[in-house]
């Protein structure tokens, strides 16, 4: 058996250094926090982890590009319309799912119930149909090239002002919806005394990597070049080519992952400001999001997969864990998507056509914990509001949920931004994210975890649907070669 542990250490050498990584990373984090470095020493410290982000994030696009086209131009007409359609449909049913899990949790656990909170200022309603056609107006980026940057960026500014006593105070809300470019900002006067204000502003912002029209166009160049016959092999052998040149750099980078991991855990504990107080204040919350996620991750998403793939859904997760762990320490499904394809394929078998095909498509648009965490992040708001939704208004809130966790980009804190269309939907202050912003980073790297493991059940699931499909193919065509 000590032959068995050495084969066993070998093949696991990556997934056991990660794990020891996310530990090494929390005990650090831990012990440096001791040393009370400043904001601008913790950027350096966590300089490896960065570079680690940088790397995955240097290979996102040409592999969203790459396997989409292999992956549509070689798929039979025959099969991909079945392949595509089990997907969507297992999409939308697992984000639905999700988003009624977290309704019942934060109706029943009611954390926002407690708070007392006076709010100020004006609410301005976003109309949804512009967020519906600005997901459609997406689908068709005007610059291909544009399409492929990316950046969100949440801030929060204090500032103080003196007014003269006699002035009133004009708190303004401006909001502007949209998920191509969301911006709000709003500012809060926090403390009123004699002349000196305090101001906080807060804006989130969201501009860049239009995924969604970068894959809209890969699918549409895939299924033409598949169809073009000769002419079309050529393109087709070459993005083949690329995928296969980008991948091997990707397994580069994966090795360098145990020290990104650990070194971008340890900086994010070493950045918060304060923890017990946090604790107390995002408590019941938190507890709400975190169950959540647990029941729809182990119980909810492996009944899924055992019915369906007739197989043990743990050691499916055993095999998808790198990548869990990577989605963990990066809070984005985008950066993790290298990571999420190599281990579909290489640990967990499942057909490169279809991993490449459901695997950076449900990055973009599955996000199960993404749905679940705004449905109950919009309640708890309202909760917090002293305002009761009626059914109605519940039912938009999992329609929007699950609208805002598609529109989210897979980045971090991108659900943050898109959950500003959730509360505009049923007349919610937009700025009420203040109530929710202190905990988000947090939050964001579980619901990335459960983002990415939706995504890595539901290639099983669409591999296993489509087995037989794929077999009679590839009889077919080694005996037309023959
Ligand atoms: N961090 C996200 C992701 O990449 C999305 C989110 O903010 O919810 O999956």
């Amino acid at each position: 058996s000590a032959k068995c542990w050495k084969a066993f250490l070998k093949r696991e050498l990556l997934l056991i250094l990660t794990v020891l990584a996310v530990v090494f990373g929390l005990v650090l984090g831990i012990a440096m926090r001791e040393a009370n470095l400043s904001k601008l020493d913790i950027a350096y410290f966590a300089f490896p982890g960065t570079l680690f982000v940088r790397m995955l994030k240097m290979v996102i696009v040409p592999i969203i590009i790459c396997s989409l086209v292999t992956a549509v131009s070689t798929i039979p007409k025959t099969a991909a319309s079945k392949l595509g359609g089990r997907a969507v449909l297992y999409y939308i049913t697992t984000t639905l799912l999700s988003v009624i899990m977290g309704i019942i949790l934060v109706v029943s656990i009611n954390p926002g119930g407690r708070l007392v909170h006076n709010r100020t200022g004006s609410i301005r309603k976003a109309e949804p149909v512009d967020t519906l056609l600005d997901l459609v107006r997406n689908l068709f980026p005007t610059n291909i090239v544009s399409a492929t940057f990316t950046q969100v960026n949440t801030n929060v500014k204090e500032f103080t002002t003196r007014v003269p006593i006699t002035t009133k105070m004009n708190v303004s809300v401006m909001v502007q919806p949209t998920m191509a470019n969301t911006t709000a900002a709003y500012m809060t006067a926090v403390s009123e005394q004699d002349v000196v204000i305090d101001y906080r502003l807060v804006t989130a912002s969201k501009s860049g990597l239009n995924a969604l029209g970068l894959i809209c166009f890969c699918l549409i160049f895939g299924v033409i070049i598949g169809q073009m016959g000769k002419d079309g092999e050529v393109v087709v052998k070459f993005f083949s080519g690329a995928n296969e040149a980008v991948l091997k750099m990707v397994r580069m980078v994966i090795w360098y992952g145990p020290i990104g991991i650990m070194f971008l855990i340890a900086s994010k504990i070493m950045a918060m400001e304060n923890p017990n107080q946090e604790l107390a204040r995002f408590g019941l919350y938190m507890v709400t999001v975190i169950v959540g996620l647990i029941i729809h991750g182990f119980i909810v998403l492996p009944i899924i997969y055992a019915v369906i793939v007739r197989k043990n859904p743990f050691s499916y997760l055993g095999g998808a864990l790198q990548a869990l762990l990577t989605a963990l320490a990066t809070a984005s499904s985008s950066a993790t998507l290298p990571v999420t394809i190599t281990c579909a394929e290489k640990k967990n078998n499942i057909d490169r056509r279809v991993a490449r095909f459901v695997l950076p498509i449900g990055a973009t648009i599955n996000m199960d914990g993404t749905a679940l965490y705004e449905a109950v992040a919009a309640i708890y708001i309202a909760q917090a509001n002293g305002i009761v939704l009626n059914f109605g208004q519940i039912i938009a809130v999992s329609l929007t949920a699950t609208a805002a966790s598609i529109g989210a980009a897979g980045v971090p804190q991108a659900g943050l931004v898109t959950l500003i269309i959730v509360l505009a939907a049923v007349g919610l202050p937009a700025d009420d994210i203040e109530l929710i912003l202190a905990i988000d980073w947090l939050l964001d790297r579980f619901r990335t975890s459960i983002n990415v493991w939706g995504d890595s059940v539901g290639a099983a699931v669409v591999n296993h649907l489509l087995k037989d499909d794929f077999k009679q193919m590839d009889e077919d065509e080694l005996s037309s070669s023959d």
